[in-house]
């Protein structure tokens, strides 16, 4: 097997169950060696806890790239995600430019609303900043809501498919080549992803949960960061993400009170199977 490293750079929630505590295992347990920085240190994520604590690393981030590019340390792949500034936005573009393997593929998850709304902290500003992040991938793995903040689409619960292609078309024209466009339904009790590869648009339905949880965008982009990296392309990777990401819906389901995050622990095993078959 062909080994490969990612570097990922979001956030540590401390307790909550998303962004690093969940890409290091998901990415690990997709055969990929995982690299971290940490963008931000929270005791949890804001989605639900009241009175976190956030430490900004953005300052820290110059000087790891520059011990990084002084050992002449690369990776076969970087995903990004929950982002502490505005200003770490740039760093994390050098970062790219100067660590990412020639051809090596940058994937961006421009995670930073759902349902409609920015997550508490960020503003207009740090949706003109992704914007250009998002140019630059390679892959971008945008929600409904995020996709709308980065085209100044208007935010719709219901849509049909001009209305999805119209997003996919203004995103195209910010530069962002490869989507994988996640949430998107088209009739009741189903949604799905769907994935424009090199102008090529095809989509995955599967059946909506209505239990979602919180943590499920960043175990969607793990997953498929993990299976991309490991060489599944691009759409193949969304399934299995998507499949996984149902999986641990299903088993958070089991306990009412597991509201902070997903259980995904116990069905880790299935995305194992899946990356290997
Ligand atoms: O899952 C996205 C996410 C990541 N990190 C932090 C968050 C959230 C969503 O709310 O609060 C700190």
């Amino acid at each position: 097997m062909d080994y490969k490293r990612i570097l990922t750079i979001q956030d540590i929630s401390c307790v909550g169950q998303c962004s690093l505590t969940v890409a290091l295992p998901v990415i690990s347990a997709s055969g990929v060696e995982c690299s971290v920085l940490p963008s931000a240190v929270l005791s949890t994520h804001t989605a639900g806890f009241q009175g976190y604590t956030f430490r900004d690393l953005t300052e820290d981030m110059p000087s790891i790239e520059a011990h990084w590019n002084k050992e002449n340390i690369k990776f076969d792949g970087i995903y990004t995600g929950y982002l502490g500034s505005t200003k770490q936005i740039d760093y994390v573009k050098s970062i790219i430019d100067s660590t990412l393997k020639e051809g090596a593929k940058a994937i961006v998850d421009p995670a930073m609303a759902d349902g409609g709304k920015l997550y508490p902290g960020f503003d207009m500003e740090f949706v003109e900043a992704m914007k250009s992040l998002c140019s630059k991938a390679d892959y971008i793995l945008p929600n409904l809501t995020e996709a709308c903040l980065l085209t100044g689409v208007e935010y719709k619960e219901e849509y049909d498919e001009a209305y999805i292609d119209l997003i996919l078309s203004k995103l195209n024209e910010l530069g962002c080549k490869n989507i994988v466009f996640t949430g998107v339904s088209f009739r009741e009790g189903y949604t799905g992803v769907m994935v424009v590869e090199n102008g090529e648009k095809s989509y995955y339905e599967h059946k909506f949960l209505p239990n979602s949880c919180h943590g499920t965008g960043d175990i969607y982009a793990s997953a498929f960061a993990g299976a991309f990296i490991r060489g599944k392309s691009a759409f193949e990777a969304a399934k299995i993400a998507a499949d996984f990401a149902l999986e641990c819906i299903k088993e958070t389901a089991k306990d009412s009170e597991h509201w902070y995050g997903a259980r995904f622990e116990p069905v880790l095993y299935k995305l194992i199977e899946m990356i290997n078959n």
